[in-house]
């Protein structure tokens, strides 16, 4: 079973290449930015009180987004595998997954993470904004806001993988092939 979590900033590209390998290797994407969004657009109680803080750039609680990915879990028995997609965003969510996993007598197979500057990050998501509407992405100041939340509570996630011997990372910046091939490569030897 391969279980793999595609880390880094809002932006880096965790969307974009999941959405390729979820294509080449048959995986379930789980992607708690979807899922989140997926309860705003049905106007779910979850959904009205995420939306407050997603449109400020901050993360939702954890209890929140562990109970998502559990239900979607449950769900999935008999996936051949997983892309955990902006999951986990803090040691808190790690832990729990890890704990859900090994309750099914699974693991994380490894973290991929994505490097990419502050300023790409930036451009390519109003880039992204102009088209999609999505309100986190229309406003620089919540950009920053964002990327702030992420260097305060999400990058030390990757410390929590590096401790397991689990941690890759690879350069967020280039075609989006090239970097689906360094993503491949790892996947390759796991
Ligand atoms: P997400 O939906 O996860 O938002 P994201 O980080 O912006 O997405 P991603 O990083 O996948 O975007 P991508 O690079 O693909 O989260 C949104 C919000 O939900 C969070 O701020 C938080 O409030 C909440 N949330 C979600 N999960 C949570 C959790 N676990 N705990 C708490 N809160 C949570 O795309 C960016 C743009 O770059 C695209 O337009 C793409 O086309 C472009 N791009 C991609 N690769 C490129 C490349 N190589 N070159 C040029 N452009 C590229």
């Amino acid at each position: 079973m391969l279980n793999l979590v595609l880390f880094g900033p809002p932006g880096a590209g965790k969307g974009t290449q999941s959405q390729k390998l979820i294509e080449k290797h048959g995986l379930i994407h789980l992607s708690t930015g979807d899922l989140l969004r997926g309860e705003i657009s049905q106007g779910t109680a979850l959904g009205l009180e995420a939306k407050k803080l997603m449109d400020e750039g901050m993360l939702v609680p954890d209890e929140v987004v562990i109970g998502m990915i559990s239900n979607k879990l449950d769900a999935n028995k008999d996936a051949e595998g997983f892309i955990f997609d902006g999951f986990p965003r803090t040691v808190a969510q790690a832990e729990a997954l890890d704990n859900l996993l090994k309750s099914k007598e699974s693991a994380i197979s490894g973290m991929i993470a994505l490097e990419v500057n502050d300023d790409e990050l930036e451009r390519r998501l109003l880039e992204r904004g102009k088209q999609s509407g999505r309100p986190d992405d229309a406003n620089p100041e919540v950009i920053r806001k964002r990327i702030k939340e992420y260097n305060d509570k999400t990058a030390p996630v990757a410390g929590f993988y590096k401790n397991q011997e689990k941690f890759k990372s690879i350069n967020g910046i280039g075609s989006i092939d090239q970097i689906y091939g360094a993503i491949d490569s790892v996947i390759e030897a796991y």
